[in-house]
């Protein structure tokens, strides 16, 4: 009998756990998803923020949003149409990624301490948009399999609704993933006899909801359902924490789809040269660094798996 995966509860910590304490978070706890609770009492402003107060203050506004059952398709539309679609249960659109900065909430919501420490706050490349996203989700909207670009670690916290999500460690990959077609198994599309691996995955879940945050770390595929029409602010980071998880995920992803908007490798040393944490955090930006020079070093094909 082939062994089946295992399925975990993402474990449930208290944002007060670690208070501000990041080298605790990372060295103890971020080596794994979390659902950590208590994070909207650190932000009265928006804690108090109900569905039409949101509904108020995103009116008129253009949002990047997605195909509700896919992921896919990304387009701009006015909130007001999302809004509409919520009221009538119409499920077309997900936002997931639409920069805050675009938003009148742009000042509203503090990541917790131990999530500040972020490159992408200020580089000289154009990331600061990566560092807060709203989220908008109708009701049943399903985000397949993916992970998230440059090997960003992430996190969403929900003002209202509930999500389901879904999260596989980096070395569960070749279980879940097509290499003939470079794509992640989708769970309602895909024929599961394509996926002969896919019930060898072992996986971590976890409902979130108001006031609860999702933590995972770099590299982690993940997929998510909208079990109740849902909002929340969600972020993105990249640090020298995770450094060699972000580059390696990064890696893999310049070999399956190619190096993407910027040159990461350019914004790490630029940023390991501005910003280290402290002398084993420069330590592993060198072996991250490394793993990219030596696979520069290797013959295109097979840097590419021949194909590229
Ligand atoms: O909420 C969703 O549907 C997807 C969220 C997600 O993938 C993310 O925040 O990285
Ligand atoms: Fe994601």
């Amino acid at each position: 009998m082939p062994h089946s995966g295992q399925a975990h509860a993402v474990p449930i910590l208290h944002a007060s756990d670690f208070s501000n304490n990041i080298e605790w978070f990372y060295a103890r706890h971020a080596h794994q998803p979390l659902i950590i609770r208590g994070t909207l009492e650190q932000n009265p402003q928006i804690a108090a923020f109900d569905r039409p107060a949101i509904e108020l203050l995103l009116r008129g506004c253009d949002l990047w949003a997605y195909d509700a059952a896919t992921l896919t398709h990304g387009e701009y539309i006015k909130a007001d149409v999302l809004f509409a679609d919520m009221a009538a249960r119409r499920m077309r659109y997900n936002v997931v990624d639409h920069s805050v900065l675009e938003t009148p909430l742009a000042d509203k919501f503090t990541p917790p301490a131990f999530l500040r420490h972020n490159w992408f706050v200020g580089s000289a490349y154009d990331t600061n948009r990566f560092v807060a996203s709203v989220n908008c989700s109708v009701r049943d909207s399903y985000s397949p399999i993916h992970v998230d670009p440059y090997g960003m670690q992430g996190w969403m916290c929900l003002l209202f609704g509930r999500k389901r999500w879904r999260l596989y460690a980096p070395e569960q990959i070749p279980l879940i993933y097509d290499m003939t077609t470079r794509r992640f198994f989708h769970r309602k599309f895909d024929d599961p006899a394509r996926f002969p691996l896919l019930d060898m995955a072992d996986y971590w879940e976890g409902e979130i909801e108001a006031g609860d945050l999702m933590y995972f770390p770099a590299g982690w595929p993940h997929e998510v359902v909208t079990l109740e029409e849902s909002f929340g602010i969600g972020g993105a980071l990249v640090n020298d924490f995770q450094i060699i998880e972000s580059v390696r995920s990064w890696l893999w992803e310049y070999s399956q789809s190619g190096p993407g908007d910027f040159d990461f490798v350019d914004f790490v040393q630029s940023m390991a040269d501005l910003r280290p944490r402290s002398p084993d955090c420069a330590a592993r930006t060198a072996v991250a660094l490394k793993q990219f020079t030596d696979w520069q070093a290797l013959p295109k094909a097979s840097r590419y798996g021949g194909a590229g």
